[in-house]
């Protein structure tokens, strides 16, 4: 596994710097992207700090799932009826900027594909 490093997603789930939950639970955090790219753009986040997708463990299995659950979960909530994408960037050519895994949820307008 990478190195685990405090992240201001770390910040994020102590309370420590503010932003506008969507969803909590034990394992999770989802809360708004403070630079939304869509109408919809939430980040779903585990409270461990695993680095990124590549450094996911047979343990954490479970916890993936849930996170995509949650996910589905808010989607629903949002009325994202006509679709969504969902988005893991993993490492520095996929342009992850904050090592802590998180799943983008973006929705309400047309999406485009390729993605940039
Ligand atoms: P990326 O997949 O690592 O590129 O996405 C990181 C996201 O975290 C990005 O969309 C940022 O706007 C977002 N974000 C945030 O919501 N709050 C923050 O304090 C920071 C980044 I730093």
């Amino acid at each position: 596994m990478s190195e685990i490093k405090e992240t201001v997603f770390s910040k994020i789930i102590r309370r420590e710097i503010p932003v506008d939950i969507i969803y909590e639970d034990d394992l999770a955090l989802a809360f708004k992207d403070i630079q939304p790219q869509a109408p919809v753009h939430i980040l779903v986040i585990p409270k461990k700090p695993i680095p990124k997708l590549a450094d996911v463990e047979p343990q954490d299995y479970t916890l993936v799932g849930h996170l995509l659950l949650i996910v589905r979960h808010i989607a629903k909530q949002a009325g994202l009826a006509s679709g969504y994408r969902v988005v893991i960037n993993n490492g520095s050519d996929a342009g992850q900027t904050v090592n802590h895994l998180h799943i983008h949820l973006l929705g309400g307008r047309q999406m485009k594909w390729p993605p940039g």
